[in-house]
């Protein structure tokens, strides 16, 4: 049998064509979450947003319903903990099962330590929310969109996912291992017309480095120092963009960098 043919591809029944769209963010409470939040909404879509900071969750649901005049379904949960993943998907009220993109964002760094030195509290953090919490919504959701018959994850990955730098050892192993699950859900989900993206960026000012360095604010600050990096605006038009296009194109894989970042590590930070 011709390989091509094997999975007798369906394509969106018409009737879903002008129905308001769904987009899922985890983790819009900060940063490029909101951003993409922000940006779906001001495209007509309807939004589901994640995190556990419940009161911003309200006031972004508040502020994008009067914004852009679409409904905004805030759902609070701890990513790390698979129950509450699949209580809060499943309990979802019908007219907002049909979930078209989840964008896969909720994810943290902490520390910044030689191996030896590693706090083992904070590598479990990471290894929970980045992999474990990305892979208990993704199942859920593409649960979902398996029924639908069609849908879109995308999955905001790092440079740290690509590259490895000096002290950063689990945070990049967290991100390689969302480059491997980009792939390997993609080769699951093809048979379901679901699309699976990586956006992948270098240094983008949020609330990232605060986080990593534990409320250190001036040390936080100091990442972004004497070079313009990139906003959550700028990766949530990536993730815009990929989400609008044709049915029938994918954006595999898009890294995005600071004009003054070479690499992980290579920063020109004469400004
Ligand atoms: P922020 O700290 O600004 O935002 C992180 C978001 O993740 C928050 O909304 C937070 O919500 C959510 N989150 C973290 N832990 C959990 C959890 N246990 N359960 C639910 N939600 C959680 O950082 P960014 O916007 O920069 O980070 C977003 C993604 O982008 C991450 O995956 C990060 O690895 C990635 N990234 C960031 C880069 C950067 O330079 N900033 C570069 C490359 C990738 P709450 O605290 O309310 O739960
Ligand atoms: C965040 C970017 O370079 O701090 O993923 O790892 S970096």
């Amino acid at each position: 049998m011709d390989p091509r043919n094997q999975f007798n591809l369906r394509y969106p029944r018409s009737n879903k064509i002008n129905m308001t769209k769904i987009s899922l963010i985890t983790g819009a409470t900060s940063g490029i979450g909101k951003a993409c939040a922000e940006r779906f909404a001001k495209e007509g879509y309807n939004v589901i947003i994640t995190g556990r900071r419940e009161e911003r969750l309200q006031n972004l649901k508040k502020e994008l319903e009067n914004a852009f005049n679409i409904e905004v379904h805030p759902l609070s949960f701890d990513i790390r903990e698979r129950e509450a993943v699949e209580k809060a998907v499943t309990s979802l009220p019908e007219n907002w099962q049909k979930v078209d993109v989840l964008v896969n964002n909720a994810g943290l760094a902490l520390g910044l330590s030689p191996i030896h030195e590693g706090n083992t509290d904070d590598w479990d953090t990471m290894i929970d929310t980045n992999i474990k919490g990305l892979l208990y919504i993704s199942k859920q959701v593409a649960n979902l969109m398996v029924k639908n018959g069609l849908g879109h994850i995308i999955h905001i990955g790092s440079i740290a996912g690509r590259e490895s730098y000096a002290n950063g050892n689990v945070y990049c192993a967290t991100k390689h291992a969302v480059d491997g699950l980009t792939k390997a859900m993609r080769i699951d989900l093809l048979p379901h017309n679901i699309k699976v993206t990586q956006i992948a960026p270098g240094a983008v000012e949020t609330e990232f480095s605060e986080v990593r360095f534990k409320g250190d604010k001036q040390r936080a600050a100091g990442v972004y120092n004497g070079f313009k990096p990139l906003t959550g605006t700028d990766i949530a038009d990536a993730v815009y963009y990929a989400a609008s296009l044709p049915l029938h194109v994918n954006i595999n894989d898009l890294l995005i960098m600071p004009m003054a970042q070479a690499n992980a590590t290579t920063i020109d930070r004469r400004n």
